[in-house]
């Protein structure tokens, strides 16, 4: 079994936050709405961000529409958030700037 990672508080989650526009802390968990153009568009996205997700172990809740994608992150073995959690928002981001029919709802 691996070390626990060290978890953040409220206050240092907004700092970290801060570097992560669109990207909101809500029931324990950071969590980002992005609006695409339609399913073939957003069945892409959830792939190639879950093929990110794969690569590193760690594993995103989905919430996916015709048009939208809600992702949510928690370390659910820390029960918190931790630095896979702000690394793999981060790399969330570049799959959907990677495809200009990815945008953020915010
Ligand atoms: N994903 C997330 N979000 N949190 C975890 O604690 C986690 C995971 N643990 N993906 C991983 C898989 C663990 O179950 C495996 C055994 O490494």
């Amino acid at each position: 079994m691996a070390q626990k990672q060290p978890t953040y508080n409220e206050a240092e989650i907004a700092e970290r936050l801060g570097a992560l526009p669109g990207w909101s802390y809500e029931g324990g968990e950071i969590r980002r709405v992005y609006k695409t153009d339609g399913w073939p568009t957003t069945l892409m996205f959830v792939n190639a961000l879950g093929y990110f997700a794969e690569g590193v172990d760690h594993h995103p809740d989905l919430e996916v529409g015709w048009g939208k994608v809600v992702v949510k992150l928690s370390t659910h073995s820390a029960h918190g958030i931790t630095d896979k959690d702000f690394a793999l928002a981060r790399r969330i981001d570049e799959v959907a700037q990677a495809h200009a029919a990815v945008r953020s709802a915010g």
